[in-house]
């Protein structure tokens, strides 16, 4: 018996604002990234100002969502190193990359789409001519050997523009700049994109949210969830637009997929990792795969007094754009208990107590392939929709030898065993149609903003400072991921 399906697309994952650079070039507006700082495992990243008086100033950009105060204006500063202002070049580069993932033998490559490149400031009436034309390229390079894109419309990169005029995606007015921006290349892309994914790990908004401020208020929280009702409402209005504009479009929610292991069989214990499987993945992705609030949401709204604003036809509006697949990043699995922590994680996005079943990675990700097996079974038994793992790497500090080898045996180990988990979760009746690992190419951290946390199975000459002469060179994964590939996932070794 075969382990993969026949048809079982292969390949890896990028995201423009952490490869493609170029920042300022061929008329492309500014993102959140644009005007946040690098930092690593100890020092988070910081967004960047000028306050009402003048003087510059940065706040923590905590993932994504890092608030300035009342009256500064988002600022790059001459005193700080911007990462992805200049990323690894794939704006300049993406033939030579593209071709680089052909050799691997990549059916299918996950990338987004700028949104700033099409509409600099978001809510432009017409789209940037150059920036259309940048991706059509790239989505021709793709076909020419035979490669899929697989694209996300939005991937933690609303033009700045839109933040600061309209202090982003509380503000329901996105709704329609998004849609617009999803119409555009919905119509410009037909015949060369099958594959689409409205938002990137959608919940993180609420499931990092208690993670960086321990002080939180109910408005907060408000905050959050009307955030996410105004994405939810611009993923399905999406969806059902682009069914029309082209009925084999296939749309994906996207959920940042962590396994909840409860900390001890105490019943307490139990209650709550339900809970937060509610809160941080199932709120989400029941809304995007069933087209409806889960029961539980009234009870999540009430613990913080949200009175979520929705308008008389939003509920059926969400109906009426259920996604095609599941699609999700996977890189650890995390513990929840009720009660004290004493080893607890230090991992910038890890959350919780250590598991003293797992190895942690050098920035605190617990190592857990079992924990994916058990995802896919769970989500799978959910929603009974086709599924695609579109992130899983480890990020690791790598060495070029002498010889300019770059001996990553670290990285081989821990995606085979996660590729044996696909395996057993298919042999157990899951419906896997792809895998893309995360950073097929060395890009910037979303995270901590380093280039020295590589993912890629080629490395790229650059270090956190910015210096370095952008060459490519193939990992010993990439070698191996060749092999993965040819044999459809049969010769793991
Ligand atoms: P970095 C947090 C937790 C898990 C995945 O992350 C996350 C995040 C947010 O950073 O993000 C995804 O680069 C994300 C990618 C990101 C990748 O995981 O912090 O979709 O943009 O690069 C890895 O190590």
């Amino acid at each position: 018996m075969a382990r993969f399906p026949k048809n079982f697309l292969w390949g890896g994952a990028i995201a423009a604002n952490q490869a493609e650079g170029a920042y300022n070039e061929d008329g492309r507006g500014l993102v959140q990234t644009d005007v946040t700082t690098g930092g690593n495992v100890h020092t988070p990243r910081y967004t960047t100002y000028i306050g009402k008086d003048g003087k510059p100033g940065k706040v923590p950009s905590m993932g994504h969502t890092g608030k300035i105060p009342e009256g500064a204006e988002f600022a790059i500063l001459d005193d700080y190193h911007y990462p992805n202002h200049q990323a690894v070049d794939f704006y300049h580069r993406y033939k030579e990359d593209i071709k680089l993932f052909a050799e691997m033998g990549y059916s299918v490559f996950r990338l987004s789409i700028s949104w700033a490149r099409i509409f600099p400031n978001g809510d432009d009436l017409e789209p940037n001519q150059a920036g259309l034309d940048f991706y059509r390229s790239v989505f021709e390079e793709c076909r020419k050997y035979g490669i899929e894109p697989l694209v996300s419309i939005w991937h933690f990169d609303t033009p700045l523009s839109l933040e600061s005029r309209y202090g982003g995606w509380t503000n329901r007015k996105l709704v329609d700049f998004y849609v617009r921006y999803a119409e555009t290349i919905f119509k410009e892309y037909k015949g060369l994109v099958k594959y689409w994914i409205t938002f990137n790990e959608i919940n993180n908004t609420i499931m990092f949210l208690d993670l960086f401020d321990e002080d939180l208020t109910d408005a907060d929280y408000q905050e959050a969830y009307q955030h996410l009702h105004h994405q939810f409402l611009a993923s399905a209005k999406a969806v059902a637009l682009g069914h029309e504009i082209d009925a084999n479009y296939q749309f994906g929610n996207m959920i940042c997929g962590i396994t909840f292991y409860p900390g001890s069989s105490d019943p307490s214990d139990i209650l709550e990792n339900l809970h937060k499987w509610e809160q941080n993945i199932y709120y989400c992705s029941d809304v995007q795969a069933k087209g409806r609030y889960g029961s539980y949401a009234k009870r999540l709204w009430k613990e913080h007094n949200v009175v979520l604003e929705m308008a008389e036809d939003d509920l059926e509006i969400l109906a009426k754009g259920k996604v095609d697949m599941y699609t999700f990043s996977y890189y650890m699995s995390t513990v929840v208990t009720t009660h004290a922590v004493e080893d607890k994680v230090y991992g910038n996005f890890s959350i919780g107590a250590k598991n003293p079943y797992l190895t942690y990675s050098e920035w605190g990700w617990a190592q857990d392939p079992t924990g994916l097996q058990y995802y896919l079974e769970k989500i799978y038994d959910r929603y009974e929709i086709p599924i695609m793992i579109v992130e899983n790497g480890l990020g690791a500090l790598d060495t070029v030898e002498e010889d300019g080898a770059i001996h990553d045996q670290y990285r081989i180990d821990y995606h085979r065993a996660h590729i044996n988990a696909m395996a057993d979760a298919i042999a157990d009746g899951v419906d896997l149609i792809a895998y893309t690992t995360w950073g097929c190419i060395d890009i910037v951290s979303a995270g901590t903003g380093e280039m020295r946390k590589r993912y890629g199975f080629i490395y790229v000459d650059m270090d956190d400072e910015g210096k370095g002469t952008l060459a490519r060179t193939p990992k010993d994964s990439f070698y191996w991921y060749q092999k993965v590939i040819a044999s459809n996932g049969e010769d793991v070794e």
